[in-house]
């Protein structure tokens, strides 16, 4: 029987990285499979890698490559992934990582599943544009990102979740799952596509080492869950929220008439949004991706560096 190990495997750079105490920064692989079309996908995973590097870390983007999990890929691997766009790749929350492995199938990893696997692997910090959550008139569509941020001690930096979402439920159940959403900068959670929901955040920070503190002292007390940090969209690349919200509505309108719904939801509302709005969500999209991977990479600088 082979043992599990053989089939994790850590990029060089990033295993020195970790074994050196140096900064590195998870990056996931769902929304390079099924969050953006080719090659928008392949030119966002290179900025978003390149981004850590300019924020002083090391980029780990992780995904499953014929059943084998990958800790940050190779040049060929990021192609190759982003390639098979809307072919059939995996999406792997929790549930879904050991069907891939053991299948020996390609699988890109959800929020969930790449907290999960960065955990395994050591990261503790991790950048990405949106978490799932409760699904609008779903209430019992509620995203494994949720779960996973109450029972796995990584940081997650995202731009908030969108409104296709229930964002107020969505925070209940943080709450519930004993997860804090700090504002990076900001007193109000982030709606993705805009910088504004009208709801607050639990605390506003606004430098990276203010949030390394928090980490640590979650970390001090060796509690079980991880932290949300929430990064508004770039204001050059927002799109008003009224504008976003009258897509959004349609387009959740259009899925239930269609009878899309459970893991297939969030990538055809995606697809569906990038057309209702001329592309303009998939620019928001993109800046947020960038910006965020470079805000994760200072606070993994910062807690590199911290005294705890
Ligand atoms: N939100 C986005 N883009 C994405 C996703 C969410 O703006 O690509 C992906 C993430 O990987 C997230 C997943 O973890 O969708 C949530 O899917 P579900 O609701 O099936 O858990
Ligand atoms: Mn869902």
């Amino acid at each position: 029987m082979a043992n599990i190990f053989d089939f994790f495997h850590i990029q060089t750079d990033v295993a020195a990285a970790l074994a050196e105490g140096q900064p590195v920064v998870a990056l996931e692989s769902t929304v390079i499979t099924h969050g953006l079309p080719f090659p928008d996908n392949l030119e966002t995973a290179v900025a978003m890698e390149t981004a850590v590097r300019q924020g002083g870390a090391i980029p780990a983007t992780i995904a499953i490559i014929q059943g084998h999990i990958y800790v940050g890929l190779r040049p060929n691997q990021l192609d190759y992934l982003a390639r098979r766009a809307g072919q059939n790749v995996r999406k792997c929350s929790r549930r879904d990582i050991p069907l891939a492995l053991a299948l020996g199938e390609d699988g890109a990893t959800t929020v969930a599943g790449t907290m999960l696997l960065a955990h395994r692997a050591g990261i503790e910090i991790f950048a990405t544009g949106g978490i799932g959550g409760v699904h609008r008139g779903h209430p019992f569509d509620v995203s494994a990102d949720l779960t996973e941020l109450g029972r796995t001690p990584v940081t997650v930096v995202c731009s908030g979740a969108k409104s296709i979402l229930d964002l107020p439920a969505t925070r209940e159940v943080l709450e519930t799952n004993g997860v804090a959403i700090v504002g990076y900068g900001t007193d109000e959670l982030p709606a993705f596509y805009s910088r504004q929901s009208g709801l607050p955040v639990d605390v506003r920070l606004d430098e990276p080492a203010a949030i390394a503190l928090l980490i640590a002292a979650r970390r001090g007390l060796a509690l079980s869950s991880g932290t949300l940090v929430t990064v508004p969209v770039p204001a050059e690349a927002e799109l008003p929220f009224d504008e976003a919200e009258a897509a959004i509505a349609q387009a959740t309108a259009e899925a239930d008439e269609q009878g899309i719904h459970g893991a297939a939801a969030t990538p055809w509302l995606l697809q569906r949004l990038v057309t209702l709005t001329n592309g303009r969500s998939l620019q928001a999209n993109q800046a947020l991706l960038a910006n965020n991977s470079f805000v994760a990479a200072q606070i993994a600088a910062a807690l590199a560096i911290s005294a705890y």
